[in-house]
């Protein structure tokens, strides 16, 4: 079946309590992308260091996952997120890219500033699509994951984890 015409998607992904091995910390910075355009899709994805992404490797297969999100200072603000793990084809398909869309208006581009990650839950794996459109569909639809899977009991008061902070 062809992505689509595909039938709607759920809405609620993941346990009603995060497994193992969730949560995942990361920690990293907000490095320059690799000029895909991500913006112009209407969803900038803040991709997170080297450093980052080794830490993960390990831990994680590639996909599209949900959670948390800080950046700057610690005990700032905490947002939704959604983001993607892959393998980076510009990149010798040797490392992962990291990329994050933080579920949040901002005013303006943030670069070389701390990023926390906080991965709850995993919703899919990484696919190919017929056309631009049907990727923007599905990140969006990612997006409402997010919102609606955050929601939870378990997963809100995760938004307090020690990893932004909190005490
Ligand atoms: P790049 O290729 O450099 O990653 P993008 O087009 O993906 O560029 O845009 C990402 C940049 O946009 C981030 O590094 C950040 O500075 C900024 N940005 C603004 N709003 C957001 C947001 N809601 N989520 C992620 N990044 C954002
Ligand atoms: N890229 C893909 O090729 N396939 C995917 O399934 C895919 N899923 C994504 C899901 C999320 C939540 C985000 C933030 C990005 C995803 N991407 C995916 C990466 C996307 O192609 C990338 O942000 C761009 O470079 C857009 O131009
Ligand atoms: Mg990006």
């Amino acid at each position: 079946m062809s992505n689509e015409i595909r039938a709607e998607r759920p809405l609620i992904v993941g346990p009603s309590d995060p497994g193992a091995p969730f949560p995942v910390t990361l920690e990293g910075t907000v490095v320059k992308g690799y000029g895909r355009g991500s913006r112009e899709l209407g969803i900038p994805t803040a991709n997170l260091s080297e450093d980052a992404i080794a830490a993960i490797c390990s831990e994680l297969k590639t996909g599209v996952y949900y959670g948390w999100v800080q950046i700057g200072e610690v005990a700032s603000q905490v947002y939704p997120m959604v983001m993607s793990i892959g393998w980076n084809p510009y990149y010798r398909n040797e490392r992962r890219s990291a990329e994050v869309h933080i579920i949040h208006d901002f005013p303006e581009d943030f670069y070389n500033v701390a990023m926390r990650v906080l991965i709850l839950a995993y919703i899919r794996p990484e696919q190919n699509y017929p056309s631009l459109d049907a990727l923007i569909k599905d990140i969006h639809t990612d997006i409402q994951v997010a919102k609606h899977s955050l929601k939870r009991p378990k997963y809100a008061e995760l938004r307090s984890h020690k990893l932004f902070g909190f005490t």
